[in-house]
């Protein structure tokens, strides 16, 4: 389907250093080390509700890995998918009465504009789960030819046993897996399966929900499968980053490497699972279920600058959970005003040493905090002595916009 419309971003000087992020399967940061087009694969949305500052926050987050990228000299392949099919979209519809795929397709065009407004460049190729049903039917039956997936009344399961590195993504022992995975859609308890882990790779028909008609019979596929052949069809086998909310960590992204590892015989998946940390409000994680949101498309309704969102966003570190509190607008607002003041400026103290911090900052695993704090600095010099090299307040446009996405 249709992602988005990318934003122009402008070249600097120089090249920036190579991206260190924190790898959950490693347990600590470590180098990205990819090829001349880096390879990433973040989990997109399941659309049944609009995106909330959760979900901004973590798109955000890959949004920087892209960026430091791009500047140190790579190109970037990027895919996305949407989960255009799944229980809590079909729930949410069955609930208010609506049409499944009038409500996905709402949903997914409202992302496009949350995402378009706040300058998260657009994956290269955006995938449904339904457009993608032919190369999902076809990686199950490979499955089931290798003995890597077994029938359960009209279901098919995967069996944790076929992927000898089940367990590494997220390093969870079996007791922490077993609470976590019947807390996101596991079935841990259903009689019949081999492993109380295994996961479903195909739903068969059931009554009033939607099915295709396929090789498999009719039905409609799990949730892990869906980013393990999207991914895998696009990107191959080892590329650099899968991304997605810590919520992700298992057992979606431990299943989904378990399926690739099972449909290719080797591994990883991805060198580095990169996972962003929670947003909450009034102490729980702000979810669609919990129905505790702050709707990007509200405050933007509002007529909240989306470039002040974003950066209220990014003034944190993105591995840890966070509560958003109402004062982080004003606060951000504040901070923006005072550097476009700072880049409208004839001339000021030069902007190379800025670069370079900003560069080592955002490379040492996104620290956002340090690299904005960096560019507070100059912007409070600038403002003091507003004097010294012409080139330097484009200078600060031009990197705040490249690195940091926000456009003065
Ligand atoms: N469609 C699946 C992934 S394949 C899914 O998790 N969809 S989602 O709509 O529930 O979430 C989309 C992304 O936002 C995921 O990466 C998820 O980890 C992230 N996310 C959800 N809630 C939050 C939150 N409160 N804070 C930060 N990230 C969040
Ligand atoms: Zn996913």
């Amino acid at each position: 389907m249709d992602a988005w419309p990318t934003c122009a971003v402008p070249d600097l000087p120089g090249e920036g250093g190579p991206l260190r992020l924190f790898d959950t399967a490693a347990g600590e940061v470590r180098a990205t080390a990819p090829d001349a087009v880096a390879r990433l694969y973040v989990c997109g949305i399941t659309p049944y509700d609009a995106t909330h500052l959760g979900h901004a926050a973590t798109y955000l987050t890959f949004d920087l890995v892209q960026r430091v990228w791009r500047d140190a000299g790579h190109q970037v392949h990027y895919v996305q998918n949407v989960t255009d099919v799944d229980d809590p979209l079909l729930e949410r519809a069955a609930h208010t009465g609506d049409n499944w795929m009038n409500l996905a397709e709402r949903e997914i065009q409202l992302f496009r504009e949350d995402m378009t407004a706040l300058r998260v460049l657009p994956p290269d190729e955006y995938i449904g789960a339904v457009e993608a049903i032919p190369e999902i039917t076809d990686a199950i039956e490979r499955l089931l030819e290798h003995g890597d997936a077994y029938h359960l009344d009209g279901d098919l399961y995967f069996p944790i046993s076929a992927a000898p590195g089940f367990g590494s993504e997220s390093g969870y022992d079996r007791e922490r897996m077993l609470a976590l995975f019947a807390e996101r859609g596991g079935d841990p308890q259903r009689p019949g399966k081999r492993d109380p882990l295994d996961s479903m790779l195909w739903q068969g028909r059931r009554h009033g929900e939607p099915f295709w008609n396929t090789s498999l019979g009719a039905g409609r596929p799990g949730w892990h499968i869906e980013c393990s052949v999207i991914a895998l069809n696009r990107l191959g086998m080892g590329f650099d980053v899968q991304g997605g909310g810590s919520d992700l960590v298992f057992p979606h992204h431990e299943h989904s490497a378990a399926h690739a590892e099972a449909l290719t015989g080797t591994a990883p998946f991805a060198k580095h699972y990169v996972h962003a940390g929670m947003i909450g409000l009034d102490g729980e994680k702000m979810s669609k279920s919990r129905g505790n949101l702050v709707l990007v498309s509200k405050l933007r309704g509002a007529h909240i600058d989306p470039m002040a969102l974003r950066l209220a966003l990014l003034d944190g570190h993105y591995r840890a959970d966070r509560e958003w509190t109402g004062g982080r607008l004003p606060a951000a607002e504040a901070r923006l005003a005072r550097w476009r003041s700072a880049v409208a400026l004839p001339a000021a103290p030069s902007a190379e040493p800025l670069l370079a911090e900003v560069r080592a900052a955002l490379a040492d695993d996104l620290d956002t905090i340090t690299a904005l704090g960096a560019i507070d600095r100059w912007v409070a010099t600038a403002r003091d002595r507003p004097a010294g090299d012409p080139a330097a307040p484009t200078l600060v446009r031009d990197l705040v916009d490249a690195l940091i996405g926000v456009a003065l």
